[in-house]
């Protein structure tokens, strides 16, 4: 059984990893911690709880902070994903099921130190509450399983940014928490747009998604409604790219991933913030902040197809 903790701001592609982490036999969710971006962390938070609720999930919910490490503020994604984070489907006001008692980090932290070894962190949203934690508990980089990133780009396929020209929406949105993340004392593989891009559900993908799953395929055909006319009036796609549950994705079956293992730093600031820059030769130049940054994976290719057929089967119980 793979344990995680899911970070995460449904969003509607995080419901979706969400829903294919629990419909899968191999995976327990222990844990699900909220973080801010593709709605306001209230609303991220609710749905979490609303998502919990729905589908009879176990894992505890443990709300996040809401600022990234540099205070930079920016909108929620309401564009993409609504203006309450779940493609503006009816919402109850209230969900009768308790918070963790700790805050997101704090959870995070508690948690990999109760079962040592154990637990994969896969984080699908800004990295603000894993810098958190291993700042604070630098200790559980001995103690995480795995650690498992959506977010970034490296330019593979063609894939160099969705916010900006140059930058991932997760990265950009907390740049200082994904370079912290990412260079910490534990072992990432970075699931970036290089393959999330090359995977895409079409809107009859999620038709035969609706006829086959009695328990997930209407709410999953009902929140992607509005994320599939953005993809359309925004790229002209039938359909969309399949971001968050590419991180699940690569948990379940890592032989449809290619990856390679090189030193990652984040640009922090200027035009490029949000920048990914992979260094995969052992060269050491006289200035190399590289250097000395540990080696970490990163996904360069995916095969579309299985991966579709993978997300089919679990989600309709096949
Ligand atoms: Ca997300």
């Amino acid at each position: 059984m793979k344990k995680i903790i899911f970070d995460t701001d449904p969003g509607i592609d995080d419901a979706m990893a969400l829903l294919l982490a629990h419909a899968c036999q191999d995976i327990e969710v222990v844990g699900i911690t909220t973080t801010f971006g593709n709605a306001s962390i209230e609303n991220t938070t609710r749905n979490a709880l609303y998502l919990k609720q729905k589908f009879g999930m176990h894992a505890e919910v443990a709300k996040g902070v809401n600022t990234p490490l540099d205070q930079v503020k920016t909108e929620p994604a309401t564009l993409v994903h609504g203006d309450n984070g779940l493609g503006n489907i009816e919402l109850p006001d209230q969900i009768n099921t308790p918070l963790s008692p700790l805050i997101a980090h704090d959870y995070i932290v508690e948690t990999l130190k109760k079962q040592p070894g154990e637990i994969t962190l896969v984080a699908v949203g800004r990295l603000t509450n894993l810098a958190l934690a291993i700042e604070k508990a630098p200790e559980i980089g001995k103690l995480v399983k795995e650690v498992i990133i959506m977010g970034g780009a490296f330019g593979h396929n063609g894939h160099t940014g969705n916010l900006t020209p140059f930058a991932e929406a997760n990265v950009y949105g907390d740049p200082l928490a994904a370079d912290i993340v990412i260079n910490a004392d534990w072992p990432v593989t970075i699931v970036g747009l290089d393959v999330t891009q090359q995977t895409q559900m079409s809107n009859a993908y999620l038709e035969k998604v609706r006829t086959h799953s009695e328990k997930y395929g209407q709410f999953i055909y009902d929140i992607t409604r509005f994320y599939a006319k953005f993809y359309n009036d925004d790229l002209g796609l039938d359909g969309f790219y399949v971001h968050d549950s590419s991180a699940i994705m690569y948990l379940v079956s890592p032989e449809i991933f290619t990856t390679k293992q090189g030193h990652i730093r984040v640009i922090t600031e200027g035009p490029a913030k949000g920048h990914t820059l992979f260094k995969g030769s052992n060269r050491v130049f006289p200035i190399d902040e590289w250097a000395t940054a540990p080696k970490q994976t990163i996904a360069i290719n995916v095969e579309p197809q299985t991966f579709n057929q993978r997300y089919f089967d679990i989600i309709c119980g096949n």
